[in-house]
């Protein structure tokens, strides 16, 4: 029998990558979570493109794009009849399951399959005694599990690991609720930080000033746009905007790297049971996020811009048979790009219909001919938090934002629209991204070249330009 490599896969909910210290945190320490990139290879430049929950979830699985998968917002539970990664490796013989956060709808049409076993959060569940939905006969059946989340997720994939068969390969997709909003640790946690400033990111006090109206319009704000079940607390909604900000931004991003110390150590429960299996040379182990998010950067948390902190995921990845330990990459994958790269490595082929590309060859340390150099994104959701619906193109070194500001009918989204406008950053020059430079004459060339590559994908993708009715 052919030994085919097991696969891991660790995701979280909003876990951004600097808030994980393989990446360079400045505010936590992930020791468990540097095991894996130490052991492999840590991506710079992994995006999702799509960035919230549903829709990146539905990429990763699929290996297309949200216009094709149809999980364009929240409101747009997943068809479970599509075609996905889980169900074509375990028709290459593995043994498949899922626990913890799905958010890809309930019920009959919805619910995971091309698992042999699954356990799900109903919705964005719970963090202390939370539901879950176990799979049964007619999508499921529901019923409380004591204890904290992270860790009953964890106790899940372990038991079913040990359980398995040890005859045949297993993907395992261990999906945590944190450090989803909000942000509720454990007892074990709660500790962490107390006497100690947080450092405030450069971007904290944003005034949104030079750039389209989306950014000041948006409802992400901290502090502003909290409640009390996000500070665990009365909140002063007499102070100053910025004073509001200051105090609210170290009690949220305190309880955020508390619930990511339980996410860390989980983590290294699963790690230290392959090592003592004799499995973690064979067993390929990722751990990403959904997406990225804002730990204050320009003023907010949550995510569902195009900007850096909330379009770029965590993606570390070990499997000492075929990847360096401690490598590094630079070349730009995609959420897309997840479901190939499984396939490849169960031996299996990518369906044409996937539109993402196996990075098999990166992993191996070779760039093949042609990888892409650009990528494509849209945010569908028009009106959640009050951001307004926009697609762009990132190269590597420019990002093109279109705000046009519709929800076209879509589920979940506003029935106003905005005046549509564009963005342009240079963010070689602006890594922050401060600066919109549409429309500045130096920049009309770029402009023009953006414009010609955010064409080419959308026909490459088959997703159509929008144009409005005036
Ligand atoms: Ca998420």
């Amino acid at each position: 029998m052919s030994k085919k490599p097991n696969i891991i896969f660790i995701m979280s909910d909003d876990h951004a990558s600097h808030a994980m210290s393989c990446y360079g945190s400045r505010i936590n320490s992930t020791p468990n979570l540097d095991r894996i990139a130490s052991g492999g290879m840590l991506f710079k430049n992994c995006f999702c493109t799509n960035s919230i929950c549903t829709p990146s979830r539905a990429a990763i699985l699929t290996g297309t794009y949200n216009h094709v998968n149809k999980v364009t917002t929240l409101s747009t539970p997943m068809d479970n009849q599509l075609r996905t990664f889980p169900k074509i490796l375990r028709g290459q013989g593995y043994q498949t399951a899922v626990f913890g956060k799905w958010h890809l709808g309930t019920g009959p049409e919805h619910c995971p399959t091309g698992f042999d076993e699954w356990a799900v959060l109903p919705g964005q569940g719970l963090y202390h005694n939370p539901d879950f939905i176990f799979r049964a006969p007619g999508g499921g059946k529901k019923s409380i599990v004591k204890g904290y989340v992270t860790d009953i997720i964890a106790d899940m994939s372990l038991d079913w690991l040990k359980a398995r068969d040890r005859q045949r390969p297993f993907c395992l997709l261990c999906h945590n609720k944190a450090p989803h909003r909000p942000w509720e640790p454990d007892e074990k946690h709660a500790h962490l930080y107390l006497n100690r400033e947080i450092p405030e990111p450069g971007t904290l006090y944003d005034d949104y000033s030079n750039r389209s109206s989306a950014a000041a319009a948006a409802t992400l704000r901290v502090g502003r746009d909290m409640d009390e079940r996000d500070m665990k607390c009365g909140i002063n909604r007499g102070l100053s905007e910025n004073e509001l900000r200051k105090w609210a931004y170290q009690l949220y991003i305190k309880d955020y790297l508390r619930v990511i110390a339980s996410v860390d150590e989980n983590t290294g429960r699963i790690l230290d049971y392959l090592d003592k299996e004799g499995l973690s040379e064979n067993t390929i182990v990722i751990y990403t996020s959904d997406q990225g998010f804002f730990l204050g950067d320009h003023g907010w948390f949550d995510k569902r811009f195009m900007y850096e902190e909330s379009l770029r995921m965590p993606f570390i990845i070990r499997y000492p048979e075929e990847i360096k330990a401690g490598s590094v990459n630079s070349d730009m994958i995609l959420n897309v790009d997840f479901a190939g790269t499984f396939i490849d490595y169960s031996g299996g082929d990518v369906p044409s219909g996937m539109q993402g590309r196996s990075f098999r060859p990166l992993l191996n340390g070779h760039l093949p001919e042609g990888w892409q150099t650009s990528m494509y994104y849209r945010y569908w959701m028009h009106g959640g938090h009050n951001v307004y619906a926009h697609y762009g193109v990132r190269t590597l070194r420019h990002k093109l934002i279109y705000y046009y500001a519709d929800g076209l009918g879509q589920p979940g989204t506003l029935d106003t629209k905005e005046p549509p406008e564009w963005e342009l950053f240079d963010m070689e020059k602006d890594p922050c991204e401060l600066n919109n430079v549409y429309g500045v004459p130096a920049y009309a060339d770029i402009v023009t070249e953006m414009k010609n590559e955010l064409h080419r994908l959308q026909v490459k993708l088959g997703d159509e330009p929008y144009f409005r009715e005036i």
